[in-house]
């Protein structure tokens, strides 16, 4: 199946580039703390019992650090969701809403707010001093510019095949040299990513520089599966919560309902086997988190460093009839997240934290001024613990799918392979606004004229599986029409907001 690929949109914008305050080169060593990025792909929050096949992350991590048990991806997809945590930009910035078209993917990226690559937080780091590097997944996209090195990396390790995602026979570019792995034991993605991390930490140990390190495995995204050495390791069947094929989907949009069916088939086929293959896969990922730190500790660095351990998006494991992510409810937005280093406290943290909250938070760490057009808001306030008065209570969530011959639901992908049926249905475009209390769901936003959407309220106090739409029938729509008016207001305002706009309440 040939993939939808929109005609790219190029903005020619002049960008100004504003030198960040360097520190002269001195004999002394640069004090600032080192930051330790761990990205897991395609990791929920809700359902998959991640802890289980990464108990030395547990331990070495969260038995330590601060646990946010509320962030969240404000566009739940790969590429989108990445674009966002580089530049600390809500996705209508970005203009990066998805994997594909003119509004997705690494072109996207590049052609897209000025050039996105030139606004990373990475960018900043590296010229501040710090040493940065990368090993695993960019950008959506990459493969069709392999020898591509983005600006503000001095250690460059991306995958730049769409084979990474299977675990073997892929292929990395190696600061400008592709090279290609193969099919046995050694060659296991997440292991490979592994030894670069260890390898880049004692190189940089050697410096005098603070460094930064993204270790962007694609564990636990389909179809990887456990490496070799733990291939006899059994799950048991994937955990079915409440909302696992949620029987009445009369209250859902148009699109839900209209493929649930093929969508439940699909679920049915494939759930057991994904969730197999997803606690398989990160049992890789905790003996990298493992390795990591005992290299930070070895080379003396630990005590001033940073980690972080994240995802790009969540995943519905049959959620709703629903496979993949991308969509508004809370298995696809809600992300794990722990951060241990100096002086953040052990603990559980229930501020609202979002993906466009990484960016600042790392300047900040890093002793750099916030751009004023970073839309996020640092972290670092709550290391203690607390939550400050103004902290968000809302965010704004909103995704764009690049569509296929102006329909809805349509196939974005098709993957071949031992699992032909597999198959992953686009969604129709939504903004969302989450709050504390409410998710807030515009359907059909860039295909239909403002009459034509369609919507969805959940009190999420009565209702955490979002089974009931509140405004599936007239009668609740009458009965919640003050709650939608100062949502929607709410809802328009973060949709075109910018800097601290995004952040005031
Ligand atoms: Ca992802
Ligand atoms: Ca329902």
């Amino acid at each position: 199946m040939t993939l939808f690929r929109g005609t790219a949109r190029l903005l020619v914008t002049t960008v100004l580039a504003v030198p960040l305050a360097v520190s002269g080169s001195t004999a002394e060593a640069d004090p600032r703390p080192n930051i330790v990025m761990i990205l897991a792909d395609d990791l929920d929050e809700r359902a998959t019992p991640y802890w289980e096949s990464m108990p030395k992350t547990k331990a070495l991590l969260q038995d330590s650090g601060l646990t946010f048990t509320d962030s969240f991806a404000t566009t739940p997809i790969c590429c989108a969701a990445r674009a966002s945590i580089l530049t600390g930009q809500y996705g209508h910035n970005t203009q990066v809403l998805t994997n594909e078209g003119d509004q997705g993917g690494f072109a996207a990226f590049v052609a897209n707010n000025g050039d996105n690559e030139s606004r990373t937080f990475v960018k900043h780091l590296h010229d501040s001093g710090y040493r940065t590097g990368m090993a695993g997944k960019y950008l959506n996209g990459l493969e069709d510019h392999p020898h591509h090195i983005p600006p503000g990396w001095d250690d460059w390790n991306a995958g730049v095949t769409k084979s990474l995602y299977t675990g073997y026979n892929y292929t990395l570019n190696e600061n400008g040299t592709l090279v290609e792995y193969g099919s046995g034991p050694g060659d296991y993605q997440v292991d490979v990513i592994a030894d670069k991390s260890v390898k880049f930490i004692e190189e940089s140990a050697a410096t005098d520089r603070p460094f930064f390190w993204y270790a962007a495995s694609t564990a636990p995204h389909s179809p990887m599966s456990a490496p070799p050495r733990y291939a006899g390791t059994r799950f048991g069947a994937a955990p079915h919560p409440k909302n696992f094929q949620e029987q009445d989907v009369s209250d859902k949009p148009t699109w839900l309902r209209q493929s649930a069916k093929a969508r439940s088939a699909t679920v049915a086929l494939t759930n057991d086997w994904d969730h197999h293959n997803r606690m398989g896969s990160l049992l890789a990922l905790d003996d990298m988190v493992a390795d990591i730190v005992r290299t930070l500790k070895e080379t003396g660095e630990y005590d001033n460093t940073y980690l972080v351990f994240a995802s790009d998006n969540g995943y519905n494991m049959g959620a709703h009839r629903l496979f993949q992510k991308m969509a508004p409810y809370e298995e696809s937005i809600r992300v794990p997240l722990v951060i241990a280093g100096p002086g953040v406290r052990h603990g559980t943290s229930r501020a609202m934290v979002t993906s466009i909250d990484y960016a600042p938070t790392f300047l900040e760490l890093a002793g750099l001024p916030v751009p004023a057009d970073m839309d996020g808001a640092s972290m670092t306030p709550l290391f203690g613990g607390g939550i400050p008065q103004g902290w968000r209570t809302d965010f704004f969530g909103q995704y764009g799918g690049s569509g296929l011959d102006g329909r809805d639901g349509i196939f974005q992908e098709y993957t071949t392979g031992d699992r032909k049926e597999l198959y992953v249905i686009d969604l129709p475009s939504w903004s969302s606004l989450r709050t504390e209390r409410y998710t807030y769901t515009r359907w059909y936003d860039l295909e239909r004229a403002a009459g034509e959407r369609e919507y969805e309220l959940y009190d999420l106090t009565t209702d955490p599986y979002q089974l009931d739409n509140l405004l599936a029938t007239e009668s609740g729509r009458q009965k919640y029409a003050e709650v939608v008016a100062r949502l929607d207001r709410r809802l328009n305002e973060l949709s075109g907001c910018k800097g601290i706009a995004c952040r005031k309440a």
